[in-house]
């Protein structure tokens, strides 16, 4: 260092356009025995402000580059390879530099970028138009999403303050580029993975790509994100060619789950067609996504997954995804049920349950319980915070790599509730966090009879998620691929971050808030175009046997099965004559005694999650420690 010290200052008077005086010959340090030594290299006889480039502050850059010169002349850019020699041979100041040699093919030994210029004559228009293609790259991932087709009624009224679009084959132009520049080669940014292998594509299929990536089915929010290793993973797993591939067995299993799902809700309607049941008809794809987040987040390590959710579709999920029995789902419509236990029954819609069972894709086995809710929309989310977190530190999972949370939302109450943001606030707090919950949005683009227009302020109602940096993945749910795609890409991310996720499912609602009412009263528009709204199964069902995964004899024979057991289910039911409360809990509490102290620290936990209280909290927890 010391060395390096003193050669700063005998280039200081070279740089500070100093005339030497002392001698004829001035000395550049060299290497001194291996080590660095002085030898006469050059004449400062003349004024070195001839040489407009050293001055006091490149002093240090230059005298790092000459030494790396000095160790091997190609560590260094040939125009200074030409200087350094000219100014050894003693060439006078303002001399030694001569311009640099043309950029020329690979010889140079260069690649890339700089063969592409080279090759061209117009170097300022190429540089330009590679700015401009990245800057087209960009818009892209900020703003995809504008132009994705999210909603199946393709009704959608977000509003981007009329935004101008500013992706497309149309609007090249606005970066400068032209109809021409369209099959041009442009070397890709590091900032994509569109390209694959390919380091350089036309401009043409760089667009077409990134359409694949951003415009379709799903609208990618993560460009907000302050952390860009947390980018760079969302765009790889959404931008990399072919990523959204399944395999004919997932196809059948996403197939089955949604036959589940939307059979369920048919037989329900059927059965009790005057009854309230806040059906998922419009949103099928709850179910699969559900399934996939639980599939994935197993193999990932995940033992317990603690859920809570408003009405809709609440029953389908106790039925479909922690598998209550449906003789008990279904005798609850029997209203000559007597309790059997202490304990105020509930309506159906907002029961909990809890169950442990292999799951099949990972094969290890896995607890979900699904928390019970009260009418009061998201208040059930700090409770089920509280309870993940509570299991969490009783097991030892400091890393929340075994014990985690889904909350889901209604499109209106997650924009609309002031305690989503208060939870969101919570969701990074060292003594409060639950190392990130996925968070799913019935986006049934309705508030009970309100639009979104008229229901907040937002563009999207997932918006109150950006200010924890949670990065917002809305799919249109009338593809249930897709949804399975975000769903895995969101457990992944949860597994890999420990952050908090959304999945935005961009859906619909048949029929009215709830069974008994006339939606066509107060969004006439919006429910003409929904009668005229095929199915999201039959749409699925066909798109599958067009692509040979089933045949139409396989689905059919699917769809009986499950009404079978349906049916077998209901006349089950009708044996049913008491209403065990306990059957309905989200935790077991094995036997009388332990229960009652169990409860007891459920509630008061619960009590000092929702009152914020982490003195209370800790309290708690080390009075059953
Ligand atoms: C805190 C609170 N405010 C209002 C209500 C009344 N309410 C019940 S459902 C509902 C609409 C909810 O819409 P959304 O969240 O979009 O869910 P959806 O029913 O459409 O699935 C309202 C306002 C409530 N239950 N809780």
């Amino acid at each position: 260092m010391h060395r390096l010290r003193t050669t700063v200052a005998r280039l200081g008077p070279l740089a500070a356009a100093q005339t030497a005086q002392t001698a004829p010959q001035s000395r550049l340090l060299a290497l001194e025995g291996g080590a660095r030594t002085f030898q006469p290299v050059r004449s400062l006889s003349a004024s070195v402000a001839a040489e407009p480039f050293l001055n006091g502050t490149s002093s240090n850059y230059v005298e790092e580059m000459y030494y790396a010169w000095l160790e091997d002349r190609r560590n260094v850019h040939k125009s200074w390879d030409i200087f350094f020699r000219n100014a050894n041979a003693g060439a006078p100041p303002g001399a030694a530099y001569q311009s640099p040699p043309p950029l020329s093919g690979p010889s140079d030994g260069m690649t890339g970028v700089r063969m592409l210029v080279g090759a061209q004559p117009n170097v300022e228009k190429l540089v330009k138009d590679h700015l401009a293609v990245q800057s087209l790259i960009r818009a892209y991932q900020v703003r995809g999403h504008h132009i994705a087709k999210l909603d199946p009624l393709g009704i959608s009224c977000v509003d981007f303050d009329d935004a101008p679009c500013t992706v497309g084959f149309q609007n090249v132009g606005l970066y400068g580029l032209t109809e021409g520049d369209l099959d041009k080669v442009f070397r890709l940014p590091a900032s994509t993975f569109i390209g694959g292998n390919a380091s350089a594509l036309p401009l043409r299929e760089i667009i077409r790509r990134l359409e694949m990536a951003y415009c379709q089915h799903i609208g990618v929010e993560f460009m907000f994100i302050n952390d860009v290793e947390q980018c760079q993973w969302i765009r790889q797993k959404f931008e990399t060619p072919g990523i959204m591939q399944f395999s004919l067995e997932e196809k059948r299993t996403l197939l089955g789950r949604m036959i589940r799902s939307t059979r369920f809700e048919e037989f329900l309607q059927r059965k009790w067609s005057s009854e309230k049941r806040f059906g998922l008809e419009g949103c099928e794809s709850l179910i699969p996504a559900l399934k996939t987040i639980i599939d994935r987040s197993s193999q990932c390590g995940v033992e317990s997954v603690i859920l809570g959710m408003p009405h809709r579709g609440k029953l389908n999920v106790l039925a479909n995804v922690i598998r209550k029995d449906l003789d008990q789902i279904f005798c609850q419509f029997d209203s000559k049920l007597e309790a059997a236990d202490e304990g105020s029954g509930d309506v159906k819609y907002h029961l909990g349950m809890y169950h442990r069972r292999m799951n099949r894709v990972s094969d290890r086995y896995i607890t979900l319980s699904l928390m019970a809710n009260p009418s009061h929309l998201e208040a059930v989310d700090p409770v089920v915070q509280g309870k993940t977190k509570a299991e969490q530190f009783y097991s030892g999972d400091t890393e929340g790599k075994r014990v985690m949370s889904i909350l889901l939302h209604g499109d209106a109450a997650f924009a609309g509730q002031g305690i989503v943001y208060e939870t969101f606030h919570l969701s990074d707090l060292p003594s409060y966090t639950t190392h990130g919950t996925i968070h799913v949005v019935v986006n049934n683009q309705i508030g009970f009879t309100t639009d979104p227009r008229m229901a907040r302020s937002s563009p999207y109602p997932t918006d109150v998620a950006r200010v924890v940096n949670a990065p917002i993945f809305h799919v249109n749910a009338d593809d249930p691929e897709a949804v399975m795609f975000v769903c895995n890409v969101a457990a992944e991310w949860r597994n890999t971050f420990h952050k908090d996720v959304v999945v935005d499912l961009v859906s619909y609602r048949r029929n009215g808030h709830n069974e008994m009412d006339e939606p066509m009263f107060t969004q006439p528009l919006m429910y003409k175009q929904i009668k005229k709204q095929k199915g999201v199964l039959q749409t699925f069902v066909e798109k599958l046997v067009a692509e040979g995964v089933v045949t139409t004899q396989h689905y059919e024979e699917e769809v009986a099965r499950y009404d079978k057991i349906c049916e077998d289910a209901f006349a089950h039911s009708k044996d049913e004559k008491i209403l065990h409360i306990k059957h309905w809990l989200d935790s077991p509490w094995p036997e009388t005694k332990s229960d009652s102290t169990a409860v007891g620290i459920t509630s008061s936990f619960r009590h000092a999650v929702v009152s914020g209280s982490s003195s209370a909290q800790t309290e708690c927890l080390r009075s059953v420690a």
